[in-house]
Order: C-alpha cells, then sequence, then structure tokens
C-alpha cells in the first residue's frame, strides 16, 4: 500500500516535508496500540482538504513524501531510536521538514539525535512530563523520554503537563531551564521560556483534552484544547524557526476516528503556520 499525507506524493527528491512512519509501542504501559498509530493518521489525512482557510495556504503545495514505515525493532529500543535517527539524518541531510509519526513517545528521542547541532530548544506537548530516570526496568521507556532528551538539551518547555511523579518534580526543580506549564498556560510566557531561535516541537496527544484526542495510551482528563494549542504554534511560528515534529502516542479506537482526524488537521496547520 502506498501511504500518502492528503493527496498527493511528489516524490522524495521534490518535496519539501518529508513524513516517517513509525509503528512502534513496545514500551506502552496502559494500553497499547500506538504502532497503529502513523496508518490511522495517514489515512484520516485523505479526508482533510489541502486548502487551509485560515491562512489562505495550501501546505501540500510544499510537497509531500510519505518513507516507508521503520521496521519495527524489538530487540531494545536502544536499536529502534538507532533507526529512527538513521531515517531523520536522511531526511534532514537532503534539506527536508521532518514530521515523524509515532508511535510512542520514544521515537522523539531518535529525531532529536539526527541533528547534527543542539543548538535548539524542545516544545513539548504532553500531559505527562515525562522525566522519569527510569521505569520498569528500562531508561528509554516513553515515560523517561524527555528525562534523556535533557541529557542532551539544557532548553525544555513542557505544556499541558498535569501528572507528574515526586521524583520527576524534585529534578525539574534542579533544571532552571526547563519549563512545565499545566494546561492553561498564557502563551507568551510560554514562547519566552523557548531561549534558542530554533525549536523542535513534540506532541504527544494526550497533552490535549481528551475529549477531543481520546485515543491515547494514558489518557488525562483536563488537557489542552485544540484551538488553544493551534493559537501556541501560531504565535511561535512569529518568533521561532521550527526544525521539525513528532506527533505521538496515538493509539486508535476502533470505529471511532476523532483523535487521527484532529492529529493530521494539527499537523497540517501546524505546516500552515510553520514553512
Ligand atoms: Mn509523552
Amino acid at each position: 500500500m502506498q501511504l500518502k499525507f492528503i493527496e498527493s506524493d511528489v516524490g522524495f527528491q521534490q518535496a519539501k516535508v518529508v513524513f516517517l512512519p513509525v509503528p512502534y509501542d513496545l514500551t506502552s504501559s496502559f494500553i497499547s496500540g500506538a504502532r497503529e498509530g502513523p496508518y490511522a493518521i495517514l489515512r484520516a489525512s485523505i479526508e482533510n482538504e489541502d486548502y487551509d482557510m485560515e491562512t489562505g495556504k495550501t501546505p501540500s503545495s510544499l510537497g509531500f513524501h510519505v518513507l516507508d514505515p521503520v521496521p519495527v525493532d524489538v530487540s531494545s529500543p536502544e536499536n529502534m531510536i538507532k533507526e529512527v535517527e538513521k531515517n531523520v539524518s536522511y531526511i534532514l541531510e537532503n534539506n527536508k521538514f521532518p514530521v515523524i509519526l509515532g508511535g510512542e513517545h520514544t521515537v522523539t528521542l531518535g529525531a532529536l539525535n539526527a541533528f547534527p547541532e543542539k543548538d535548539f530548544s524542545i516544545l513539548q506537548i504532553d500531559a505527562h512530563a515525562d522525566m522519569r530516570d527510569s521505569y520498569m526496568g528500562s531508561r528509554f521507556s516513553h515515560v523517561c523520554v524527555m528525562r534523556r532528551a535533557s541529557e542532551s538539551f539544557d532548553n525544555i518547555v513542557q505544556a499541558g503537563v498535569r501528572s507528574i511523579s515526586q521524583e520527576e518534580a524534585d529534578y525539574l526543580k534542579t533544571r532552571e531551564n526547563i519549563f512545565t506549564f499545566g494546561s492553561s498556560f498564557n502563551i507568551e510566557e510560554v514562547i519566552s521560556s523557548l531561549k534558542n531561535e530554533k525549536v523542535y516541537l513534540t506532541i504527544d496527544l494526550d497533552g490535549i483534552d481528551p475529549s477531543q484526542a481520546p485515543a491515547v495510551g494514558t489518557p488525562q482528563p483536563g488537557g489542552i484544547f485544540y484551538s488553544q494549542l493551534l493559537e501556541l504554534l501560531k504565535e511561535l511560528s512569529k518568533s521561532k524557526k521550527i526544525i521539525g515534529m513528532d506527533v505521538v502516542e496515538l493509539a486508535p479506537i476502533p470505529g471511532n476516528r476523532i483523535t487521527e482526524m484532529l492529529a493530521a488537521s494539527l499537523i497540517y496547520k501546524s505546516l500552515a503556520y510553520f514553512l
């Protein structure tokens, strides 16, 4: 099956935006199924109009290409992260904008590792801080992903966070350039916490209110609303250069397409704002 985002696929060489499906959910701790996430988002994207009413842009005119899904390596999360890194490096070396479709949140580490310069900030949309040092014997569980990232990156800004362990809260106190916001945040405050001009965006869909994005691995009541998130991303695009993004943790609910429709629209709107 040829995978596409929206209708068109111009091939790798012509594309400005390259989608990387990563159907991986080995460390999911509650509801598994994130391996189906990338296909669900791509299928849902077909239902979208390719014209964005708000910006008057047609993001698909940038040229889209969907790479073959990253083969799932269940031998260890580290090997899976390396596979993602290899693929994202290839996208970056060819000067294209990467959009990684998870899969569980662990895949973000592969994307972050792929950037040769670590001169950027990370904006994380998430219900959880994902700052545990290890979980169930693994340091590469999806709930440890931002802790690992914090070992290579100084400035991480989290929004939508409403579930956190004591261990994580204590760790965050030791990091002056990691900022954690709940679901109701001031957009200016979030953006001014991003210290670098370049920003990588990671969206864990559980950051969004579960009434709007129910199909996630670990739903948490409360959350950011779609319109609020779009407002944040639109403002972000005015002062920052977005260098790549991922959308993770979609575990489809059979018969309920709301979350994948939201994810597809969110990506499309982001591209309209960012590029
Ligand atoms: Mn997460």
